[in-house]
């Protein structure tokens, strides 16, 4: 039996790193955009409306966009200003909603259940909605409907400039004729089999009996007869809840090492940024610990555009350290922490250092996940170094 049903809004900008572009310059409004690493080994990260009628999209190797889509307008972009307007668009709605889960760069979760009592939830997202177009001066759309997965899909169908209520009586019929594809969390391989199964729209796959479905894919296949059916029991994470990576380690004997500390540091870091990139996730906060011989802890902050690369999050912790360690005495600890994590794409960290750099990046991570995450590391980073 299906728990209550709740009330969940959904919002994703439309075509965000495009629409930031057209912020900055109107010339670009009502054109093929397409933005990206602009070289030939480049990905396609984010591309106006008017270049996807020429079949382009996110992920797309670049060469491939242009050859589709010549005369548009291609741009590297920024992830310093997409940081920027995430986060205002976040802090809008911290401000105005009960509970809100920032899921990615340009996506939100709403829980308004309870709140449907005192407010219509439609009209309240309504006019969210309008807020953010007249405050923020983005477009973005939204659905509004019983779970978190149903909303999402409601968001992707009205796109762009959307808003769409499915109520739980509509919700079955609004689903069966879309594309299983259309289920968040489908993956391609996932995809061919059941198209050669001969399953391709939702409401087939709501006839498969579910264990069929689990001994086929296993948990993810039963997952996925449950979205299939309207089901998704998942919370809303309020953003401050949501989980952030970190590290520390203790020293053997108490140390004044700096050089050695932030050897540690980095080694610490590279760690952790792998993790990142493992779960499909980017930070834009990093926190550095320390703790004197005496106990006493002290700690510093910084946010940072959101990225997933070493060379970015090293740089910053070195720098938190050299800020925070501020009395001459022994320490016994020392700790990173990445927080402000959202779900990202591997993309959109290629702006700021070089695509050489991320495709070197990109190696050491298969070597990782071959051989274990000390396999690879970077040249400063000496075991005999670390600890003391
Ligand atoms: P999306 O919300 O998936 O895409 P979008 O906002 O560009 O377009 P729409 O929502 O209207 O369909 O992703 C948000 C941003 O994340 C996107 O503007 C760029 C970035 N991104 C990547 O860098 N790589 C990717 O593969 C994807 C899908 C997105
Ligand atoms: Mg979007
Ligand atoms: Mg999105």
């Amino acid at each position: 039996m299906q728990l209550a049903d709740k009330h969940i809004i959904h919002m994703d900008q439309d075509a965000f790193f495009v629409s930031v572009e057209i912020k900055k310059d109107s010339r670009l409004a009502g054109k093929a955009v397409i933005i990206g690493g602009l070289s030939d080994r480049g990905v396609v990260s984010s591309c106006s409306y008017e270049a996807r009628k020429f079949g382009v999209h996110s992920a797309m190797p670049m060469r491939m966009a242009r050859q589709l889509c010549p005369h548009a307008i291609f741009v590297k972009g920024s992830m310093d200003d997409y940081s920027y307007y995430s986060h205002q668009v976040t802090e809008l709605l911290q401000e105005r909603v009960p509970i809100l889960e920032k899921a990615s760069i340009d996506e939100h979760y709403i829980d308004m259940t309870g709140m449907d009592r005192f407010f219509g939830c439609m009209k309240f997202a309504q006019e969210l909605r309008k807020t953010i177009l007249d405050q923020i001066g983005l477009p973005i759309s939204f659905g509004l409907s019983i779970n978190k997965t149903v909303s999402k899909i409601v968001t992707n169908e009205c796109k762009p400039n959307g808003e769409k209520e499915v109520s739980k009586p509509e919700v079955q019929p609004f689903l069966n004729p879309l594309s299983i594809k259309k289920i968040p969390g489908l993956g391609d391989s996932t995809f061919i089999k059941l198209s050669e199964m001969g399953v391709r729209k939702i409401h087939t796959l709501t006839q498969i009996p579910p264990d069929l479905m689990f001994k086929i894919l296993g948990q993810n296949g039963l997952s996925l007869w449950q979205k299939a059916n309207g089901i998704d029991l998942s919370p809303v994470v309020p953003y401050r809840e949501q989980k952030s990576i970190g590290k520390q380690s203790t020293f053997d004997s108490d140390s004044m090492d700096v050089a050695g500390m932030k050897v540690l540091l980095t080694d610490m870091v590279t760690k952790l940024a792998f993790e990142l990139r493992q779960q499909h996730k980017l930070t834009a906060c990093v926190t550095v610990t320390i703790r004197y011989a005496n106990f006493e802890t002290v700690t510093q902050q910084a946010k940072i555009p959101y990225t997933s690369l070493d060379s970015i999050l090293i740089t910053k912790a070195k720098e938190l350290f050299d800020k925070v360690y501020q009395k001459r005495m022994l320490l016994r600890l020392v700790g990173v922490k990445l927080s402000h994590l959202v779900g990202g794409y591997e993309q959109i960290s290629l702006y700021g250092p070089s695509e050489k750099m991320y495709n070197l990046y990109q190696r050491m991570d298969k070597i990782r996940n071959l051989y274990g995450t000390d396999a690879v590391r970077l040249a400063t980073v000496f075991p005999d170094k670390i600890g003391r």
